[in-house]
């Protein structure tokens, strides 16, 4: 989709809720609803089609209003409309009506009779007790509306991984084709592989600082200079409609690696480190490791020469430790780890089998033999094809009929490629009741079960475990997809007690999924460490529906090495024979 068509679909969207709330009909909200999801679901850039009005007014779901708001949009970038509709709406119910649980009626109660005219608002009105006197508000929901709220402001301001990450690689791109560079890395959380990123960290030794500073500060997507001294630069930018912050860094290139390693954090890891230094009565900065103790002015004012400073390598090894992982320094016990348990760490060539896949039978982009293709220039020696089942309607899930002309489909593909072995699977919904969506003898003609939650998501905590318990001891499942089903910025998922689902499959032989989209990053690395404790087996899949969702491996894979995920517990890094066993198929 263009972003110009994204832009556009999310101010009729905004449209059609802010109507709702003034008590407009349901036809005009209708109309909106259907050109915003007619403009997010088309090819071109209407923007540029809006030239030749005519051609905007042929398109299906767009009608003749919608078609002038349009044209009116692309020659004065704004719509009358939408002004008029926010002056007379506040916009922060807006932000109110996204929270999930609260309809257009609710809110527009809330605002009639609470003032409630914000998320701020709403705070208050859930924490006096004042929110209770709705009609079917009960203290359930509530709880639910609290940590969503929370949820909600918390990704705010900060950007998700698989967002940030190809701007930071942009940026240092840049700055590498200076001649004047000698070293340039990103830091910060987006090192450590964290979910979500508050700002970039660019680390930059060069030759030629105002070069690397006026290159930096120059970037045609860079909308705000917020310093530009000697030592750092700090810019907002906006990147494609992301806006976020990068800082750079010039430092001494003797002394890059104390540097990098005092910019990637965590604080707190960094804290653990300067107090095992001054154990060995040295001191650590960013500068490098000093065999000092005199704490009146650092050690590199008075000349005095680093024990370690040029690689994080030979500080750590100086600190007597292993050389830890960016994602392990978190402060989560990492200076006990021994070096073995380091190295046995899952990591991105270790992937060998992608479980989790859909085709252009349901919402996937690549034809079945497109996704085998594209698995073996991954390198996998297995994929299993798992395509969404007939609950899942709105994505085309399959019925038993189609199911079982796919299983036939890939049974057939299967004897095609040599290179590959490709299983017969699908990714089953769980019901709210933690059913599966297909009758036991349909799944018992599959190779592969992945049983992932896509609807009812607002479930109690009490009803959540109940429907994932049954999931996690049911014989016929061989991974929990998506085991809670969040989403950034739109929804928390299920309220889960992770140990003891862990434990559950544990016993049943079920292992757990990390979903590698960076939107879900379910499970979490905080899951993993409890799964792992659990004894649960893990699984990292792609979730591929194109050829691009194949690079989010890098953040499944980090977001397991955070959970000091070792590649012996991952499904995925398995032989051939050792994971076609497991599942307990014969090839
Ligand atoms: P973020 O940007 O909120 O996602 O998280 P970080 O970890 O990237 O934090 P940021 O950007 O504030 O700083 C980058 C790193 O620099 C941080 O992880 C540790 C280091 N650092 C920055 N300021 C301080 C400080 O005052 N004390 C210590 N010990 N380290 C700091
Ligand atoms: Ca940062
Ligand atoms: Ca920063
Ligand atoms: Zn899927």
């Amino acid at each position: 989709m263009s972003s110009s068509n994204a832009h556009l679909a999310q101010i009729f969207e905004d449209m059609a809720h802010l109507l709702e709330l003034q008590g407009a009909s349901r036809f005009r909200v209708n109309a909106y609803a259907r050109a915003a999801r007619t403009i997010k679901g088309h090819g071109d850039d209407l923007v540029s089609l809006a030239e030749d009005p005519k051609s905007l007014k042929a398109i299906d779901g767009i009608g003749d209003s919608t078609a002038d708001k349009i044209v009116e949009f692309a020659e004065t970038g704004r719509i009358e409309a939408y002004d008029k509709l926010l002056k007379d709406v506040p916009s922060g119910l807006l932000d109110v009506l996204r929270i999930p649980g609260l309809g257009p009626k609710t809110v527009k109660l809330m605002w009639d009779d609470m003032q409630v005219e914000s998320l701020t608002d709403l705070q208050r009105v859930i924490d006096d007790g004042s929110i209770l006197s709705l009609p079917r508000m009960g203290k359930k929901t509530v709880e639910n509306i609290r940590s969503a709220i929370a949820f909600v402001s918390s990704a705010d301001d900060r950007t998700p991984i698989g967002i940030a990450r190809p701007i930071a690689d942009t940026i240092v791109r840049r700055l590498k084709r200076l001649k004047s560079t000698k070293q340039v890395q990103y830091a910060g959380s987006l090192r450590r592989g964290a979910e979500t990123i508050g700002d970039i960290d660019v680390l930059i030794a060069t030759s030629n600082p105002e070069q690397a500073r006026e290159t930096f500060t120059t970037m045609a997507e860079v909308t705000q200079i917020l310093a530009n001294g000697e030592t750092k630069a700090s810019v907002r930018t906006e990147f494609d409609g992301v806006a976020i912050q990068a800082d750079l860094r010039l430092v001494p290139e003797a002394s890059f690696g104390a540097a990098l390693m005092y910019f990637t954090g965590s604080k707190e890891h960094n804290v653990r480190l300067r107090e095992r230094a001054l154990r060995q009565d040295r001191t650590l900065n960013e500068y490098g490791l000093f065999p000092d103790d005199d704490k009146e002015s650092p050690p590199q004012s008075r000349g005095v020469k680093p024990v370690a400073s040029q690689t994080e390598a030979e500080i750590y090894t100086a600190l007597d430790l292993p050389e830890i992982p960016p994602e392990l320094r978190e402060d989560r016990g990492e200076l006990k780890l021994a070096a073995a348990d380091i190295e046995s760490l899952v990591t991105v060539a270790g992937i060998r089998a992608e479980l989790h896949a859909h085709t252009t039978e349901t919402d996937g982009k690549l034809t079945l033999d497109e996704l085998i293709e594209h698995a073996i220039e991954r390198g996998c020696h297995t994929l299993a094809v798992t395509d969404h089942s007939q609950s899942s309607a709105l994505v085309n899930g399959l019925s038993p009929k189609r199911l079982r002309a796919q299983i036939k489909a890939v049974r057939q593909a299967n004897d095609r490629y040599r290179e590959i072995t490709v299983l017969a699977g699908s990714e089953v919904d769980i019901l709210p009741d933690g059913s599966l969506d297909y009758d036991d003898d349909l799944l018992d003609e599959l190779d592969v079960v992945v049983a992932s939650p896509h609807a009812s998501l607002r479930q109690t905590p009490a009803e959540a475990m109940k429907r994932m318990m049954a999931v996690a001891t049911n014989p016929r499942v061989n991974i929990i997809g998506h085991p809670t089903g969040r989403r950034f910025g739109t929804r928390p998922g299920l309220e889960l007690d992770m140990a003891e689902i862990a434990a559950a499959a544990a016993a049943h032989d079920i292992a757990l999924e990390i979903n590698a989209h960076w939107r879900r990053l379910d499970l979490r690395d905080t899951h993993v460490r409890i799964a792992l404790e659990a004894g649960a087996l893990i699984a990292i899949d792609c979730d591929v529906h194109s050829r691009e969702h194949s690079d989010n491996l890098i953040y499944g894979v980090q977001t397991g090495r955070r959970g000091g995920l070792p590649a012996s517990r991952c499904i995925n890094t398995w032989s051939a024979s050792k994971l076609h066993k497991w599942l307990g198929v014969t090839t």
